[in-house]
């Protein structure tokens, strides 16, 4: 196996024995097979042109690359399945627009049966592209198109969907089989940022329109004596549809991780049994899934290999998987998912251990900072706010990450943190205070909702008659882990946003020559020490 596509790769250069995060070589190599076959379809489906259904092609390509990136599905199973349902969209698509194999290089991607593709594998993974710099553009489009797919299934869900969202997937991924120079890779790269941003913005659209505008909230974060059913992931359908069916069950409901911000939305907060959240980042879930004590719900990512002491209350649903572990279907005829059993196993487990006490405070998307604009706006011309500083993206297990928890200790008290994604949890429990009412730490919700950032970022510079983004007093202090903020990183290059620092390491998958073009066009950067980064911070650098 060979995969680098996340923050933890193994010494910031490739898992290839057993993935860091658990995947193992089969699953990794089924996955490259899945990747491989939806290129495969995203050819087809380019060549029938009109003949081929661009929507229906492209929500399924999205769905499949959802449940390739980091931490959503280790089940192997679930892979071959949409390798075999690629390959039969594929052959529909072939039949039905007459397609014929007209060149040895379409005889690969038209391979016929699982064995031949399997065959193949060797030439289809990551390193099969032997130009390094080939390889590290190719991959950095592939993850920003991961990181598109996730959200564009998060809009699907809710009705949202944009065709040209998806005939991108299908161009970019029939892109990558073809031999083009780095020049033509870059500017699908660039695109793909533009793409990012439309999908955010759509998936903004989807959640607001369906759930309301996320409102000031403080979130509880202690316990209370029933049962309870904790929800993960940032799948926010699947969240209404158990809300709806736990309702006077007697279960109580909790957020884990990226489902905090659910409790930021008006939709959700008329159920009385919808409680708080409970715990911190993914990857504390081993321990507090064992001290939850009831059922969980994983609906996307981030899942870490789970442990036997909760295994058999643990549940998937959508894109994610893990072997062994229950996984909840989409109806075939529609309707909702069927959570009963997760409800009916809820009753019996005793309540939750209560590991923490109190109230956090969320919900700064754009709409609620808007309302709030004239007292920002203020607070920066009297000079209460001096710097806002973007510290949204990921967490992550490595020590280094404590660079984000000290930079906002660190940061002068008139400064304000913009945060979104489960990076916050490496701060937002910290005693920061507030500038004259408004929080120094703003949590916008989900890294879903980083499109929010942008919206902030490009009101305030509407206010301020700024020409250029980069005038603004904000620092960018990114922190990466999965594909989903490579789809934010690209989306910020493309609205123009540059001299982002990045950590704790950049990507793996940057070879020196395209690091080097990312740092000298954008001046990208990697964190740096803490005491240095926050004096550069502090002069605008
Ligand atoms: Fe390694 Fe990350 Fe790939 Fe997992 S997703 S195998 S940790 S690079
Ligand atoms: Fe987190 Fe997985 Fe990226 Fe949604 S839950 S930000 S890492």
């Amino acid at each position: 196996m060979f995969c680098y596509q996340c923050q933890e790769t193994a010494k910031n250069s490739g898992c290839t024995l057993k993935g860091v995060c658990g995947k193992t070589e089969d699953t990794a190599n089924l996955q490259d097979l899945l990747m491989f076959s939806l290129k495969g379809l995203a050819a087809c489906a380019l060549q029938a042109g009109e003949r081929a259904d661009v929507t229906g092609t492209g929500r399924f390509v999205a769905q499949a690359m959802f449940a390739t990136i980091t931490n959503a599905n280790f089940d192997s199973g679930r892979i071959i399945a949409l390798i075999r349902e690629t390959l039969k969209r594929r052959e529909e698509i072939k039949a039905s627009a007459g397609l014929r194999i007209t060149s040895p290089e379409a005889a690969v991607w038209f391979a016929d049966s699982d064995d031949e593709l399997r065959a193949k594998a060797p030439m289809v993974g990551i390193l099969a592209a032997e130009n390094e710099d080939i390889r590290s553009l190719r991959e950095l489009l592939t993850y920003g198109m991961k990181g598109v797919s996730a959200y564009a299934e998060h809009a699907s869900r809710l009705g949202y969907e944009d065709p040209d969202i998806y005939s991108f997937l299908l161009k970019g991924l029939d892109a990558t089989t073809r031999e083009l120079s780095a020049d033509e890779i870059t500017s699908l790269v660039m695109e793909c940022g533009g793409i990012a941003v439309k999908t955010m913005a759509l998936l903004d659209r989807a959640n607001t329109q369906t759930y309301g505008s996320p409102e000031i909230t403080k979130v509880n974060i202690g316990v209370r004596g029933n049962p309870g059913i904790l929800v993960s992931g940032h799948d926010l359908k699947d969240f209404e549809q158990l809300l709806k069916q736990t309702e006077g069950t007697s279960v109580d409901v909790y957020t884990h991780c990226e489902m905090l911000p659910a409790n930021y939305y008006p939709a959700f907060k008329k159920y009385s049994h919808f409680v708080g959240n409970y715990g911190n980042a993914w990857w504390k879930q081993n321990e507090e899934f064992e001290q939850f004590g009831g059922p969980i719900l994983m609906t996307t990512n981030c899942i870490i290999p789970v442990k036997d002491s909760y295994k058999d209350r643990i549940f998937t649903t959508g894109m994610a998987g893990y072997p062994g572990v229950r996984h909840i279907p989409e109806p075939a005829h529609g309707g909702p998912k069927d959570f009963s059993e997760i409800i009916s196993l809820a009753r019996t487990c005793r309540p939750p251990v209560e590991i923490e006490t109190g109230e956090i405070v969320g919900g700064f998307a754009h709409d609620q900072v808007m309302k709030l604009a004239d007292k920002v706006v203020d607070a920066v011309k009297s000079g209460a706010v001096k710097r806002f500083v973007v510290m949204a993206g990921c967490d992550g297990r490595l020590k280094a990450r404590s660079y984000f928890t000290e930079i906002a200790q660190g940061l002068p008290e008139d400064t304000v943190i913009l945060t979104a994604g489960c990076a916050k949890y490496r701060y937002n429990k910290l005693p920061l205070g507030d500038i004259g009412g408004i929080p120094r730490v703003l949590d916008a919700g989900q890294c879903n909702d980083s499109y929010s950032l942008a919206v902030i970022a490009m009101k305030l510079k509407e206010v301020f008659g700024l020409q250029d983004i980069n005038d603004l007093p904000i620092s960018y202090d990114i922190a990466w882990y999965e594909q989903k903020a490579v789809a934010v990183l690209l989306a910020l290059l493309a609205l123009g946003v540059k001299h982002i620092r990045l950590g704790p390491t950049l990507p793996g998958f940057l070879s020196p020559n395209v690091a080097r073009v990312l740092v000298e066009k954008f001046d990208i950067k990697p964190t740096g020490d803490v005491q240095g980064d926050l004096a550069a911070i502090r002069e605008g650098r």
